[in-house]
């Protein structure tokens, strides 16, 4: 009996002292490894108040092609620290913003799980339009068409990769490591029904000239990556707004998602930004032959009530009429 009654007396102040502890910790929006520097926190939790949910930055959600799911990673544990995964208010798992009045770009990305172990959480940037893709000349496997990343590289710092088609061509880090550029919340409930972790970080836009101006137009796509390194030289692990399981090939899913977004800008993401736009559809079929018709059908892989924009030009190349119906009976 006084041995019972020890353990028992053990489990009450253990139990007692850890308590608080586990409250603080799952406060949603705690940010529990803030910026180590004053513009840093600055800059990621401007009005101070620790908490990413009421410091005055409003996040734009990047289009999905899937909701980002649980249990997809290609390399790495489910439910870990390479796992992105969406919010249970239907938000997405990478987000950006634009401090137009401090000139700085924020990127956040939600993770399962956290770890102080060295892992890439990259943003890869898409310019030339033209240039992405397999019916680009420039299109390899190594490198489908980005033209530089942003990369949160944890234990080391963050990297901004210039990009070809063979991989690297010039790599720049921020001064002072990761800690400046960096902190981690707790973030709102996931798909699982409990909190997840936001890692957010930033570069100031001057890291970016010659990359991207505040107007230019741009895609984006977020990756987690199993080593603190390039998304391009590394090996993906979590692909944001993608059912990694859906596709083997991780190039090919990255063209499936850049193909299927729309371009935007950094203004657009700044305080009254209109964010990003929606995913483009896939484009519809008319049947043939259309000459001497009066009334046109076709067919389209998209929802019911998908709005259709159908141009009709002469065989000179000139618009001729342009009429917009929705799309029913889809089967
Ligand atoms: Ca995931
Ligand atoms: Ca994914």
């Amino acid at each position: 009996m006084a041995i019972s009654s020890r353990k028992l007396w053990a489990f009450f102040i253990l139990f007692g002292f850890f308590l608080p502890t586990v409250i603080v910790a799952q406060t949603q929006g705690f940010i529990y490894k803030p910026a180590s520097t004053t513009e840093g926190r600055a800059i990621l939790d401007p009005n101070s108040t620790g908490n990413v949910f009421i410091n005055g930055i409003s996040f734009f959600g990047l289009p999905e092609l899937q909701k980002e799911p649980l249990s997809d990673p290609r390399t790495g544990a489910s439910g870990g620290h390479t796992e992105l995964i969406a919010g249970q208010d239907g938000s997405p798992a990478a987000f950006m913003y634009y401090d137009s009045n401090n000139e700085k770009v924020l990127f956040r990305i939600r993770l399962a799980g956290q770890s102080t172990a060295s892992k890439g959480y990259s943003f890869l940037f898409n310019t030339a339009f033209e240039s992405f893709g397999p019916r680009s000349a420039n299109f390899t496997q190594t490198n489908p068409g980005f033209q530089f990343e942003v990369v949160l590289e944890t234990g080391t710092g963050v990297t901004i990769y210039e990009l070809d088609k063979n991989g690297i061509t010039s790599e720049t880090t921020l001064p002072g490591g990761e800690n400046p550029y960096f902190q981690k919340a707790i973030s709102d409930l996931t798909i699982t029904g409990v909190t997840g972790f936001f890692y957010d970080f930033y570069v100031p836009l001057s890291a970016l000239s010659g990359l991207l101006d505040p107007s230019q137009p741009f895609k984006a796509v977020a990756t987690t990556i199993t080593r603190a390194q390039s998304g391009i030289t590394g090996t993906l692990s979590d692909i944001a707004g993608v059912d990694d399981r859906l596709y083997r090939n991780r190039t090919a899913a990255l063209v499936s998602y850049i193909e299927s977004v729309p371009a935007i800008t950094l203004n657009d993401l700044q305080d009254g930004g209109s964010g990003f736009g929606n995913l483009v559809t896939a484009i519809p079929t008319a049947r043939n032959p259309l000459e001497g018709e009066t009334t046109l059908h076709g067919t389209s892989t998209e929802v019911d009530g998908t709005e259709i924009t159908v141009r009709i030009y002469n065989g000179n190349g000139e618009l001729q009429t342009t009429h917009t119906t929705s799309l029913i009976d889809n089967i």
